[in-house]
């Protein structure tokens, strides 16, 4: 049942020695339904950002800030009305015990416990600083280890309670020398986190405490380039996982985030409970460039793998590293269809082996399956010109093109990777056969130039020297077809009021279909099955 109540003005708690600081970010607008500890506004110093959290949950009537105000303690943020629902209907629930404040006072951390001599470098146990009600915290993430070079106030440990989310922050850089924590304990002011090496002397009075802006330091206040751990410095406790309304991450990794036009929706977490770090939004913006993706799309859940059993981490060849973000693009943006057929390739095969035996000792030159494709496939094209064409960007004209450069796929140690033969149409068999072989060889050999895979109007992907019965080729992009081949097969075919066994070969068209339809898909994979059918006819030494 909801109880209708004043709404009650939430306000800049306490923020330390800062005042007039600038909002960046209002990350709630009037009529949201807010948990306690859910981010209201971003603020940021010149040493920090910060969210500052909701004291309580309920809806946002009126907002009494905007990007760019500045604001110190005791400034309007917006105004809440407590519904004083038991839970609420959104999908994270409003806690049931409002929270007055999520920000623990700001206390300077334990001195150090075990300094070394005054003139070496200093060992010093950091330890969690006042959490203010605090007790018996689950650590659930551990952002350093030993061996890893920090700054002051990079984070060190993630702490969680049923309310609330906070990094504990680097008093001061050093060294980790040993960790005195790990992910699942329980801690309290006081215990150990880890022993740092400092060249330094002991941090200054005022080095930051979690969910507090850092205090001045001779150092950089994150580490730039710590690729260990590269986590949210110290910022106010973020709501926690089950309580919030937005994405799980802190104030760096919005800010972050917000810099790069990232929506975190779309992001996926990596952390602890899914929470979202910096490796993660800068991995998205890596996927999204490669692919040429909208911000649409969503992430599969990056996982420890070896969690579950041993695993063993092998790179990716140059070509793949490269055919897999334009594999993706295609299977991304054109909404592929693929048509299966069959053509009955009895006389062709029966002609290939005689031409072998005949013509093919005295060339040198073995024909095999392909160039029969090819000459076919370029007749289909001639009566289909659709397929041999590509989308203009403005996605409003289609480009037939006059000459037919035929791609074909080719299955190299380091990858797959698809050169081009140049006028197929103005060629015949013998030569594609000699062209087909050539190109394979230089692909294996990885020595294709840059234009042997350029100027491409239709692919071929032919798996039918390996085996299979049909598959879905991802189209070569900016072409609008492709047809993919599996292996023959001798299969009994009704003929003439009886079966007969007839050599039938798969063919796998994938088109566009935003350009192809399925009606015109078939009328080319039939043109291109009679055609290799008519080409035995066309090719028979005369009887
Ligand atoms: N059905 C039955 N046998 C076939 C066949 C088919 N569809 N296609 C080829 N064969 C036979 C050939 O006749 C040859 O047999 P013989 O040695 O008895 O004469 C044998 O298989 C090997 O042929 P091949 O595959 O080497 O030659 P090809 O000209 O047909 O293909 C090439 C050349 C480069 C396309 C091929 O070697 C290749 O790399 N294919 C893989 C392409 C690929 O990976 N595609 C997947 C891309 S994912 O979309």
């Amino acid at each position: 049942m909801t109880v209708s109540q004043t709404p009650e003005t939430i306000t800049v708690p306490d923020l330390g020695d800062f005042h007039d600081v600038d909002v960046i970010e209002v990350l709630v607008k009037p009529g949201d339904r807010i948990a306690a500890g859910a981010s209201l506004i971003t603020l940021e110093t010149d040493k920090a950002t910060m969210d500052v959290p909701a004291p309580q949950g309920g809806v946002v009537r009126e907002l009494r800030v905007k990007t760019g105000d500045k604001v110190s303690q005791g400034s309007p943020i917006l105004t809440l009305e407590n519904t004083g629902e038991k839970s609420a209907p959104s999908p994270q629930p409003v806690p049931q015990a409002p929270r007055k404040e999520t920000i623990p006072e700001q206390k300077a951390p334990p001195r150090p416990l075990a300094p070394l001599p005054v003139d070496g470098p200093r060992l010093e146990t950091v330890a969690v600083p006042d959490l203010g009600d605090f007790h018996d915290v689950d650590v659930i993430e551990v952002l350093v280890k030993p061996g890893d070079r920090i700054a002051a106030g990079a984070s060190l440990i993630t702490l969680e309670t049923d309310k609330a989310t906070m990094d504990v922050p680097a008093p001061q850089g050093g060294l980790v020398r040993e960790l005195r924590v790990k992910t699942g304990d329980k801690v309290s002011q006081g215990s150990p986190i880890l022993a740092l090496e400092t060249a330094t002397a002991p941090a200054p009075e005022n080095a930051p405490a979690p969910g507090m802006p850092s205090a001045p330091s001779t150092e950089p206040e994150r580490p730039p380039a710590h690729e260990s751990a590269p986590h949210a410095p110290n910022g106010p406790p973020a709501p926690a996982a089950e309580n919030r309304l937005h994405p799980y991450a802190g104030p760096l990794v919005r800010k972050l985030a917000r810099e790069l036009g990232v929506s975190l929706d779309a992001v996926s977490g990596s952390g602890v409970r899914g929470r979202i770090r910096p490796e993660d939004v800068k991995r998205f913006v890596r996927n999204q460039i490669q692919t040429g993706r909208g911000a649409a799309g969503r992430e599969v859940p990056v996982l420890d793998y070896s969690r579950f059993g041993p695993v063993e981490k092998k790179p990716l060849t140059r070509i793949q590293k490269i055919a897999g973000p334009r594999l993706w693009a295609s299977w991304n943006t054109i909404p592929h269809v693929t048509q299966h057929d069959q053509a009955d390739i009895t006389e062709v095969e029966q002609l290939r082996i005689r031409l072998n035996e005949s013509e093919g000792r005295r060339f040198g030159i073995k024909l095999t399956l392909l160039p029969f494709l090819l000459k076919a496939a370029v007749q289909a094209l001639l009566e289909h010109p659709a397929l041999n064409a590509s989308l203009d960007p403005d996605l409003e004209t289609l480009i037939l093109k006059k000459y037919y450069h035929l791609g074909f796929a080719v299955d190299t140690p380091q990858g797959l990777v698809v050169p081009v033969i140049r006028e197929v149409d103005q060629k015949n068999l013998w030569t594609l056969a000699r062209e087909v072989a050539e190109l394979a060889d230089k692909a294996r050999g990885g020595r294709l130039a840059a234009s042997d895979f350029q100027g491409g109007t239709f692919s071929l992907s032919s798996l039918g020297g390996i085996g299979g019965t049909a598959f879905t080729p991802i189209i070569n992009a900016p072409e609008v077809a492709i047809l993919g081949i599996s292996r023959s097969e001798i299969r009994p075919v009704w003929k003439d009021g009886a079966f007969v066994p007839r050599l039938l070969l798969p063919l796998s068209l994938s088109y566009d279909h935003r350009v192809i339809d399925g009606a015109l898909a078939v009328h080319f994979t039939r043109t291109l099955a009679r055609a290799i059918e008519s080409l035995a006819g066309l090719l028979s030494p005369p009887a």
